[in-house]
Parts: structure tokens; sequence; C-alpha cells
């Protein structure tokens, strides 16, 4: 029981690593691509489907889970894995990002954020320790430490100040933490685009030993090439021994080159949000299946994907499916996506682990 992560293979042209991430709920193989289940659900599919996707874990959200429908009802069901069907790993998010991009009327102090309810007005104060608190009560087997996302652009005081209490507040989310044995607390490092302050603070997260590290604040609206460089001089600084989790990144290129730096988990909520605008991505490629050119295509989305969606049904089909607005269409294309991109995480895992990711995936790199 508890938490382990055993590295299994190092690329030897590259940082990249093959690991195995143990959790009170079973194992995690990275790299691996973890989708999001933000209201206790990975929408329009089910838990059985989601498993069949190859989803070894899920994310949720505490800022969401809290307004709706508590965590105490949560907590009722005995936990966000009963609650939700789903006996394999969770990770839940601490609320601090989603508070500075969903909400409005939003103030941040040394404390932590008020902010109004979008769902009933009423003022809510989210503090590292209610963070905590509150992903306790989930019950998740990761927890995120209650971090401050500084925008980009940022000036570079703005974005050092943001970093420095994001490390206090994760002090605080350490004292807060009550369930060790149960739960991973991982810390996030911030410092946005300025180099020295994302060595800075990654040095200092490590000194604190915590079963887990993630790189957050990048994927805000940067050039992709400052996010292959902040990852690239963040990554090793934090403990080769350690399991390291890229927030809200998922794309192929991205996702690649960030697991040759040294990344092992990422989320993101592409597929799914994709799928919702009639969106496929086949082999790293954005197909729009609203478009007349499929109308009358009688294959299979990928011949080459095990999925559900694929095994089964036409493009025509699918096409037709979102062109009628109808819910089977969102979910077959959730199907297919979130599995392309767990898929593409496997894959560079079996080259790490024959050692021949960088000539393989020489085209993403
Ligand atoms: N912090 C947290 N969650 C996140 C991020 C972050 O910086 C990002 C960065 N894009 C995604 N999700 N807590
Ligand atoms: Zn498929």
């Amino acid at each position: 029981m508890g938490f382990s992560f055993k590295c299994q293979a190092r690329c030897s042209h590259s940082k990249a690593r093959a690991g195995i991430f143990s959790t009170p709920h079973g194992l995690v193989e990275t790299p691996k691509f973890m989708p999001v289940g933000t209201l206790a659900t990975v929408k329009g599919i089910t838990a059985a489907q989601l498993e069949a996707t190859g989803a070894q874990m899920v994310l949720s959200n505490t800022y969401h889970l809290h307004l709706q429908p508590g965590e105490a009802i949560v907590a009722g069901a005995g936990g966000l894995h009963r609650f939700m069907g789903w006996k394999k790993p969770m990770l839940t998010d601490s609320g601090g990002f989603q508070v500075f991009s969903l909400s409005q009327l939003r103030k941040i102090t040394e404390e932590g954020v008020i902010f109004r309810s979008p769902r009933d007005g009423r003022m809510i104060n989210l503090t590292p320790e209610r963070s905590i608190q509150i992903q306790n009560a989930l019950g998740a087997d990761v927890i995120m430490a209650f971090d401050e996302c500084p925008p980009y652009p940022a000036e570079r005081s703005d974005v050092e100040a943001a970093t420095e209490r994001t490390y206090r507040w994760l002090e605080r989310c350490i004292k807060a933490h009550q369930r060790l044995d149960e739960q991973a607390l991982f810390g996030i490092v911030q410092g946005g685009v300025y180099l020295d302050l994302r060595v800075r603070a990654a040095e200092s997260l490590a000194a604190l030993d915590l079963p887990g590290y993630a790189i957050g604040g990048v994927s805000v609206g940067e050039p992709a090439e400052l996010i292959h460089q902040i990852v690239e001089v963040t990554a090793p600084v934090l403990p080769p021994e350690k399991p390291r989790y890229l927030m809200g990144v998922g794309t192929y290129r991205e996702m690649a080159r960030a697991i040759a730096s040294g990344i092992d988990l990422f989320d993101c909520v592409i597929p799914t949000r994709w799928a919702r605008h009639g969106t496929v991505v086949v082999g790293g490629e954005r197909w729009n299946l609203k478009n007349a050119q499929y109308r009358e295509d009688f294959t299979p989305l990928d011949a080459s994907c095990p999925c559900y969606t694929c095994q089964n049904f036409t493009r025509a089909y699918l096409c037709h499916l979102v062109r009628s607005r109808e819910i089977l269409g969102y979910t077959l294309l959730s199907i297919h996506n979130i599995t392309e991109l767990i898929r593409f995480t496997e894959k560079i895992r079996e080259a790490i682990l024959s050692d021949r990711f960088t000539e393989e995936f020489a085209q993403w790199l």
C-alpha cells in the first residue's frame, strides 16, 4: 500500500523515463495522459467506457466539486471513487488555477482567494487549508497544493511575488494535510516564463521531499517554445525518484518534448472539449467531423485504433451524429479522443522501454 515511484527505463538520448507510480488504488504506468473528469465525470462517458480507453488515472476538480455537490456529499458517498464508480487512481486539482481562470470578482491576499460563487452568488473563501480539507474529504489518491498561477504576460516582480506566495501556501498545505497514508500531496512549481525563478522554485520544492511534483503556470497563452524551455530547465531540478506532472498540457508535440525532458504525467481537457465541438484527433491531426467530406465516408475514423468508436462505426455515421447534435456523437468522439491521447503516451512508454524513443518519435521532437 501507500505510494512509490519506480523508474523502469531511461532513454539514452534524452531525459525521458518509463516508470510505475503506485497508489492505494493501483498502478499508473508512466508516461501517461490523464483524462479530466471535472465534476466527478468525464463528460459523456461511463466509468466502464473510461476504463476501456486505457485510462489509469483520472483528474477531478476541488473548485467545481466544492460548488456542486459539495465535498460533504462526496465524502458521504464514501469518497470520490465510490461516488463516481471509478476504482482506479484519481487526482484532484486544488482549485487555485480554476478560481483564477473561471471566476470574476476574485481577491487574492496572503490568506487565500475570495471569490463569488457563479452558482449562487455567495462569497467563498478558498485558502490553502480549505483546499486541503476539501481534498482530504474528496479522497483522491493524489491531491495538489493550492497555488497561484500568474497570467501571461506578467511583470517579473508580480510573478516573483506569486511564486514566493505559492511556496508559503505549500508550507500551509503540508501542515493542513491529514491523510498522509492515503493521499499523496504534490507541490506545484510556478515562476512564469522567468527561468531563474523556475529553477529557484523547483530547488526549494525539491528540498521538501514531497511524494511528487508538478509544473504549473504553463499553457496559459505563451508560445509553445517557451513551454519547452520552462520544462527543460525545471524538470531536471526536481528529484529524479519522484513523479513529475506537467499540468494542463495534452498536445502531441508538447507531450513528446516534455517527456524528453523527464515529465511523467499530463492532463488536458482537449480530447473531451474538442469532442463536444465535433473535432477528433487522428494521428495527432485535428479533423472536424461536421465537414461535408465525411458524409459518405464509410471507413472507420482510424483503422489502427482499438477504441470502441473506431471498431464499430464509420466516419459517415459519426458525421451524421455530430451534425444532428446527438448525444451519442459526443460520447463516441470522447471515447476515441481519450483513447488516442492515452495511446500516444503508451506508445512513447513502449519506445522508452526498448530505448527507441528519440528515433521513433523524431517527428514530434
Ligand atoms: N495550477 C493548478 N492547476 C493547473 C495549472 C496550474 O498552474 C495549470 C497550468 N495551465 C493547469 N491546471 N493548480
Ligand atoms: Zn478510436
